[in-house]
Formats: structure tokens, C-alpha cells, sequence
């Protein structure tokens, strides 16, 4: 057991569920410290029956503490990981700072739990888009070798941040009222509309968003052969990421075997009745951890290609439940130890 955790960026969309799911997944502690920037210093969070004052995110605050989750800006975590490992810390990362690092491992507990034994102090959890396509591709790369994937994200506000759905509703209401708004958080108003950029130009016309789908599938799957080509759209949805997924194996799969590996997988749930209207929506995975799969069948326009659909809470497994979990990994193979 951990004795004394700290979650780092406690006040923020993300933060607000670990706390949440510390408590339900009852979380091994003894003593949980709040740590945030100067602005949310002093700030009371209840936590179960607690109610903990935010301290100052500074090198000192990391003194006693065993473990640490963080859900921060990049560059934050730039900053403080450090301190955190120099203090005798083991991070939880839910940036992208650190997840391309090679000293650092970078875990979906379902997929590749034994990476988390490589750690030197900070393991990454992946970005949102790529943690639920991971899981759904896991079961048919081990199956069937996964050679090529072509997706489309459709990623929803809350993606951004608190200020994400705030702006989602606001451009909603002025919407309707026929005003014009000036978008902040995103390039373009988002209400009833879909934006084909999420981050900034990275390479090749393709966005950072974009490739942490490639680079960090790859890194996860441990196969840098696999083709990833993504393209990333923000949606006018608070909660929840859906993604048209077109996946090449090397051995060809039907769609009723990829169906009944879906279904053995961990972490996966199958909606999948076509004649019945079900499949997952966003709607439907709000507050769920599993990522949900249908729309199973196979390619009509070539031999190896299972096309899927596929969504997922990006607030939970995306980030919040998927960071729990490593955290939870981590304490099994400490008493296993
Ligand atoms: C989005 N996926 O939907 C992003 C948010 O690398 O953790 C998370 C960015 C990241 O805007």
C-alpha cells in the first residue's frame, strides 16, 4: 500500500473524477494530499468524508509522499514529475510530457499491464483517443497481427477541459439566440458543428492529436510497424469519444471472430445489433469505464479489414479510470513482490 498519495491538478475535469473514484474503487491510502497551482490554494474538496485543503504545488509538498496522480497541462508536469521522483514519488502521468520518453512506460492495464514494472519513477497514461482505440485493438492484434488502422475520431468537448463544455454550451445558447460568438477554447464555434482539427499542425498536414494516435498506439502495442492513419474532429458532445475505426490484420479475421474476441477481452463491451438499433453512443457511455464496441462487420472494399465503431467515457478510461487503474497495478505487484 501506498501510505500518503497526492493528486496533482485536483480542481480540474479530470481531477475531480480520480477523486471520485478513488473513493468508489476504495483506493488504499492513508493520508491524500491536493496539490495545484496558487490560484486553487486553500480551495476545500470534499473526498469521501474528508474535506482536504488544496496546498501549493511546490517541491517541499512532495515530501512523505508514495504516490502521486496527475492530471496537468503539459508543461506543469514538465516541472514537477521531477520533484515528485527526487522526493521518493512514483507519478502517475496523464500528460503528453512524458510519454514518448523511453524510460518511461506508457500503460493501458489492460493491454500491456507488464510495462509498468519498467518504470523509473513516472509511467504515462495515453491520451483519450488512443487509450480506447489500444484496448479495442489489443485482442485482434494478438489474434490476428494488426497491420494498418484508419480512423476517424469524433472526440467530445469536455476533451479540452472544464472551459471546453462551458464553451459548448455558451456557443449552443448564443447559437439559438443568433448571436455571433467569438470561439476561445476552440478555432471555430462549436455548436452544431464539427471541427477536423484537435491540437496544432504537427507533420505532414497532420495534427498532434493525430499522431499521439500513432506514435503512441505503436509504443503500446510494442510493434512500430503497425500504420496508423488517423484524423481528429471535435464534436459538439460533452462526454464521451466515439471513433470509426478500419483495422488491417495480417491474418484476416470475420466479423463474427473479431465479435467473440471483443467480447473475451477485458475492458471491452459489445453493443452490436444493427436490426435492433443498438450500438454504443455517447450518450450511453457517459460515467462508464469499459470501452464500448459495435458496428462490427467486415470490409466490403478489401480481404484483411474489420471496420468498427467504438466509444468510450474520455474523461474515465480516457484518462481518470485508466490512470486508477495503473495506480492499482502498481499496489498488486507491490504485494505480489
Ligand atoms: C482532446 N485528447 O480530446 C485531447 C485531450 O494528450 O492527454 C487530451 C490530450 C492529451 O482534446
Amino acid at each position: 500500500m501506498y501510505e500518503t498519495i497526492a493528486l496533482v491538478g485536483a480542481t480540474g475535469a479530470v481531477g475531480r473524477i480520480v477523486l471520485d473514484q478513488l473513493v468508489q474503487r476504495q483506493f488504499p491510502y492513508k493520508r491524500l494530499k491536493l496539490l495545484a497551482s496558487q490560484r486553487s490554494v486553500g480551495t476545500e474538496i470534499r473526498v469521501g468524508d474528508e474535506t482536504i485543503k488544496v496546498e501549493l504545488l511546490e517541491p517541499s509538498a512532495f515530501k512523505g509522499v508514495d504516490l502521486v496522480i496527475a492530471s496537468t497541462p503539459d508543461e506543469v508536469s514538465a516541472e514537477f514529475a521531477q520533484w515528485a521522483v527526487d522526493a521518493g514519488a512514483v507519478v502517475v502521468d496523464e500528460s503528453a510530457y512524458w510519454r514518448m520518453d523511453p524510460s518511461v512506460p506508457l500503460v493501458v492495464p489492460e493491454v500491456n499491464p507488464e510495462a509498468v514494472k519498467h518504470h523509473s519513477g513516472i509511467i504515462a497514461s495515453p491520451n483519450c483517443s488512443t487509450t480506447q482505440m489500444v484496448v479495442a485493438l489489443a485482442p485482434l492484434h494478438k489474434a490476428a497481427v494488426v497491420k494498418r488502422v484508419v480512423v476517424s475520431t469524433y472526440q467530445a468537448t469536455s476533451g479540452a477541459g472544464i472551459a471546453g463544455n462551458e464553451e459548448l454550451r455558451d456557443s449552443v445558447r448564443r447559437s439559438l439566440a443568433g448571436q455571433t460568438h467569438p470561439p476561445k477554447t476552440f478555432a471555430h464555434p462549436i455548436a452544431f458543428n464539427l471541427i477536423p482539427q484537435i491540437g496544432s499542425e504537427k507533420q505532414d498536414g497532420y495534427t498532434s492529436e493525430e499522431m499521439k494516435m500513432v506514435y503512441e498506439t505503436r509504443k503500446i502495442l510494442g510493434d512500430d510497424s503497425i500504420q496508423v492513419c488517423p484524423t481528429c474532429v471535435r464534436v459538439p458532445v460533452m462526454i464521451g469519444h466515439s471513433e470509426s475505426i478500419l483495422v488491417e490484420t495480417e491474418r484476416p479475421l470475420t466479423a463474427m471472430e473479431a465479435t467473440e474476441l471483443f467480447r473475451g477481452a477485458e475492458g471491452i463491451t459489445v453493443v452490436d445489433d444493427l436490426a435492433a438499433k443498438q450500438y454504443p453512443m455517447p450518450r450511453d457511455c457517459d460515467g462508464k469505464d469499459d470501452v464500448f464496441v459495435g458496428r462490427i462487420r467486415h470490409d466490403i472494399s478489401g480481404p484483411n479489414g474489420i471496420a468498427f465503431w467504438c466509444v468510450s467515457d474520455n474523461l474515465r478510461k480516457g484518462a481518470a479510470t485508466n490512470a486508477i487503474q495503473i495506480a492499482e497495478l502498481l499496489v498488486r505487484n507491490a504485494a505480489n513482490a
